[in-house]
């Protein structure tokens, strides 16, 4: 077992920043010591953080490794995904199991275990999507929740004849959440109203990718959140969570909800920050299908990235993860020439999004704790993984990262380690540098360099949230 000092370097966590030596025994967190007084210990290893920022490892609890979708699949494997993460400081994911309508829960399950196990870089938990609400997936719920260390449900009111479920079965679903203490988790876009949207663009001769984002307004995020947590509210009062919000609209109501005292939760994610529907997935000719994800990229001309930052100040955003769902623009992003309903929607920002919300920091539009909060403590509370996970505490896990304020993050397709031919942030040079990342007290990443190994990453058997009020 190895035994490892970090020296010199300030912990950040979700309430402070302070200067603190750390002790890691094995796979854990020994101790939180005060500057300069470890020499007493034996250790097998010495890091030096001077100067650097000290954090708990990122945790990305929204992410597609594999997963098959719009007609092909996402181009990361759980291989090159997680390990894509580890160069970019999170050390934790949780993906997304995927059960259809017909399939057993269990059985699918099983497929996405047998997918991820021995292949990952850093630890992995799973919620389930559920694509076919009914009696025998309903069972299935209390079964992953007491059984899987599965405690979160993602439900669809967008994409019908895929994953979309109606009202009636998003009560059920949601009934039964309330039974069994899990979270639901709502992708809120009214897919009906857009596919009604998506023909008249098509049949009017508008088959640009643009068109993805002018198909999808942000008024159909905003009604289809309301009547998520309309719908919570009738349940009884299930943790809802609403992922990848985009629009002023959705935040609003979920704004709205939560200064009424209810389990309403939201994340956003970092293209909703930085990106936008004129200048990305407006882009000349098709090079806006690279930007093509749902919920879209809003208009620059409202103030939606905003009043997300405002969102993630407040708490009425907990999260930023992000939706990682890479498609190549090669023959992935290219089904959609011609029509741009065919385009692949998704991103690959799992590498990028601890740096990218750092950049929020230097901005001034974050305080250094939120960054953490937001992107580690928070997510880990928030799906049943504290204090193991989101947070350097004797106990812990080890999972550290060194990250240095003053160094240069350069993004682009040519130095990522994401299995993607191209970058959402291609160019975009931030303030901020992921040094030094430990999982559970192993070095995997130091100084641009890959020392982790496929199969160290573990499964996370998760308890239920413990972010409610
Ligand atoms: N949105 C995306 O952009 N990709 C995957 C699924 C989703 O809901
Ligand atoms: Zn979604
Ligand atoms: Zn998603």
């Amino acid at each position: 077992m190895t035994r490892t000092l970090v020296t010199g370097g300030t912990l950040v966590s979700a309430t402070g920043a302070t200067p603190t030596d750390v002790l890691v025994d094995g796979e854990t967190v020994a101790a939180l010591l005060v500057p300069g007084t470890g020499a007493e210990f034996a250790v097998e290893q010495r890091i030096d953080a001077t100067g650097c920022y000290v954090l708990p490892g990122g945790v990305d609890v929204h992410t597609h490794m594999e997963m098959p979708f719009g007609g092909t699949q996402a181009s990361d494997t759980f291989e090159s995904g997680t390990r894509a993460a580890a160069f970019g400081g999170t050390t934790t994911i949780v993906d997304f199991a995927v059960q259809r309508t017909g399939e057993d829960v269990e059985e699918s399950l099983a497929r996405w275990h047998a997918k991820a196990e021995g292949n990952c870089a850093v630890d992995y938990g799973f919620h389930m999507i559920l694509g076919g609400v009914d009696e025998t997936s309903l069972k299935a719920m209390d079964t992953l929740v007491a059984h899987e260390g599965i405690s979160s449900f993602k439900l669809f009111m967008a994409y019908p004849g895929v994953f979309h479920s109606d009202d009636g079965q998003i009560l059920r679903a949601m009934q039964r959440a309330t039974g069994n203490g899990a979270t639901i988790m709502m992708h809120a876009e009214n897919g009906t109203a857009i596919d009604v949207l998506v023909q008249q663009a098509l049949a009017a001769g508008n088959t640009d990718p643009v068109w993805h984002g002018l198909t999808r307004p942000a008024a159909l995020e905003g009604e289809a959140t309301n009547r998520a947590i309309a719908l919570a509210e009738v349940a009884g009062g299930t943790p809802l969570y609403v992922v990848h919000v985009s629009a002023s609209q959705a935040l609003e109501r979920i704004a709205h909800a939560r200064s009424q005292g209810r389990n309403v939760f939201a994340e956003t994610c970092p293209q909703y920050l930085y990106l936008t529907l004129e200048d990305h997935l407006g882009a000349p000719g098709f090079e806006g299908a690279k930007y093509a994800c749902s919920t879209p990229l809003r208009s620059k001309r409202e103030p939606h990235a905003a009043d997300l930052w405002k969102g993630l100040r407040t708490d009425d955003l907990a999260v930023v993860s992000t939706d990682h769902c890479p498609f190549c623009f090669n023959d992935q992003k290219q089904l959609g020439v011609g029509d741009f309903s065919k385009i692949p929607n998704g991103l690959g920002l799992v590498e990028h999004r601890m740096d990218l919300v750092h950049q929020g920091v230097v901005d001034g539009n974050l305080s250094l704790q939120r960054w953490v909060e937001t992107c580690a403590t928070t997510p880990a509370r928030m799906f049943g993984m504290y204090p193991r996970k989101g947070v350097v505490a004797p106990g812990s896990d080890a999972d550290l990262v060194v990250y240095d304020p003053h160094g240069t993050t350069t993004i682009s397709a040519a130095t990522h380690h994401m299995n993607l031919d191209h970058s959402a942030f291609e160019g975009a040079r931030l303030t901020g540098q992921v040094r030094t990342v430990l999982s559970r007290g192993r070095t995997v990443v130091d100084r641009g360099q890959y020392l982790g190994t496929k199969g160290h990453g573990r499964y996370v058997r998760r308890g239920l949230s413990q972010y409610l009020r």
